[in-house]
């Protein structure tokens, strides 16, 4: 058998992406809320002054927030040992900065929690996957603000007592790197500095020194985090998350790979080095003096990051790029990682690169580095899906970009990496995060919901979701 016996299979979703129901319970605002529907090629806007009569895809989303229980029994069904959702901060803290939790919103997960143990399904929650609460974004710049460790520790605190001895699993901050890109400037840190004006989401304006501030302040948080959980319940493990935007020198030529290799380091490595191994790369220091970009950091901050280092490594996983010093190779267009496309690979139709063996690519290097047991937390393709005249779904392509990954995650095994698990994303279809459409669709569950806001949010099984359960229930040994 390749997979470990406690292998976790399962699925991945996120609050702002499948729950809807956006001011239900006393929620409150987040930053996803303010942003409308998009497409490819055509940027989601960012509205910080909600328009009427725009479409804004979270507030209805899937509507899983009354669906939790049709849509878990599914995954079921399908044999998942594992559910990676994320909790909504908003409906615990509705403005971010209350002095107590919102009890509605407590409630709320619990059922969801216990609805998945009912099922012998490990809960596996991300703490805060794009859903900082707007107030604190209006009032502190988000975490742009020390204050937002003190905001974060008590939600972290809310959530940990509360769901104490039926969670043994958590992420800190969904995709954390984003933060090292213009555009995680939203969505993973809450910076927005034009509050009356939209904003293209793909546009955002961007301020280094407040992006690396903020990743300052996560990183802390997210130790801090890691210490408290432990504290509350030992038997917690908690591991950061990051989308792994692996990239090969587009030659050989040295300044291609030296190129290539700074990239991997900024996008890839930076914040797992600090979360992983405990303290700031020395590779940092002449990107922040070449970058005027200067972190402030209180005593004490340096034992907190040693202190607080992650029990595994997640990361999301979808594509791969090339990196090339010559500055007349373009940047693939939709290839949200950016870089310059790869000639050996097939693009999806949003444009980012299918890479396979990149996994396996990936998963080694990231065992090398930091040798703690790895997860791939979201993997998966986006696709345009139709229902057949006789109602069904025949996703083989889907099913196709799923064994291939598999495949090679199976090699990664073979070649010694330890993996705990895998959540495909988006298990059931749900809102894009960087597009805003229900058109691409990731799930073994189809939604029939639409990007014209038509659609009575039933569930179909596709071809996949078959597919799946098979896969599951072999441990990974039958992919056929
Ligand atoms: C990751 C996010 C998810 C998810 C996924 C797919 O970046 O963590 O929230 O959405 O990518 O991306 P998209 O929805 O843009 O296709």
């Amino acid at each position: 058998m390749t997979f470990r016996p406690d292998f976790l299979w399962g699925g991945a979703t996120a609050a702002n992406q499948c729950e809807g129901a956006w001011d239900k319970d006393g929620k409150g605002v987040s930053c996803s809320d303010i942003c409308t529907g998009g497409k490819y090629g055509q940027s989601k806007m960012i509205t910080p002054v909600l328009q009427e009569g725009t479409f804004y895809p979270s507030r209805e989303a899937i509507d899983h927030y009354h669906r939790f229980k049709e849509d878990i029994a599914l995954f079921a069904e399908m044999g998942f040992k594992v559910y990676r959702f994320s909790i909504n901060w908003t409906r615990i803290f509705p403005n971010g900065d209350e002095a107590e939790p919102n009890e509605a919103g407590l409630k709320h997960y619990e059922e969801v929690i216990d609805e998945c143990l009912k099922y012998g399904i490990e809960p596996l929650i991300t703490i805060s996957h794009y859903e900082v609460p707007f107030g604190l974004t209006k009032k502190c710049s988000a975490w742009v603000s020390r204050d937002m460790i003190g905001y974060f520790m008590n939600y972290c605190k809310a959530i940990f007592e509360r769901y104490k001895g039926k969670v043994k699993y958590y992420l800190t901050f969904n995709e954390i790197n984003c933060g090292t890109t213009a555009t995680g400037s939203l969505l993973s840190q809450g910076i927005l500095n034009d509050l009356e004006n939209p904003t293209a989401f793909m546009k955002q304006p961007d301020n280094p020194q407040q992006r690396y501030q903020g990743l300052h302040h996560q990183f802390i948080a997210s130790a801090k985090a890691v210490q408290l959980a432990h504290e509350i319940d030992p038997n917690v493990k908690v591991g950061n998350m990051m989308i792994c935007g692996t990239a090969y020198p587009l030659t050989c030529n040295p300044d291609d790979v030296l190129k290539n290799q700074q990239y991997n380091r900024i996008m890839n490595y930076f914040c797992s080095d600090v979360q992983c191994r405990g303290a700031y790369p020395t590779y940092m220091n002449r990107y922040f003096a070449e970058h005027g970009i200067t972190i402030e950091k209180q005593p004490g901050d340096d034992e907190i990051l040693k202190a607080g280092t992650v029990d595994f490594l997640s990361f999301s996983y979808y594509m791969s790029s090339c990196q090339s010093a010559d500055p007349s190779k373009q940047s693939g267009e939709g290839n949200i990682i950016g870089g310059v496309p790869n000639p050996y690979l097939e693009t999806s139709d949003w444009g980012w690169q299918i890479d396979p063996k990149g996994l396996r690519y990936s998963l080694n290097e990231l065992y090398d580095r930091y040798q703690m047991p790895l997860m791939v937390v979201e993997n998966g393709l986006g696709a345009k899906d139709t229902i057949e005249e006789d109602g069904s779904i025949n996703d083989d392509y889907r099913i196709d970009y799923l064994r291939q990954h598999i495949r090679q995650m199976a090699e990664a095994v073979k070649d010694g990496v330890d993996l705990m698990g895998y959540t495909p994303w988006g298990c059931i279809d749900l809102v894009s995060a960087s597009t805003g459409e229900y058109a691409k669709r990731y799930g073994f569950i189809y939604v029939e919901r639409y990007d014209d806001g038509t659609g009575d949010f039933s569930r179909r099984k596709k071809k996949s979701f078959d597919w799946y359960k098979k896969v599951i229930a072999t441990n990974g040994e039958d992919l056929d």
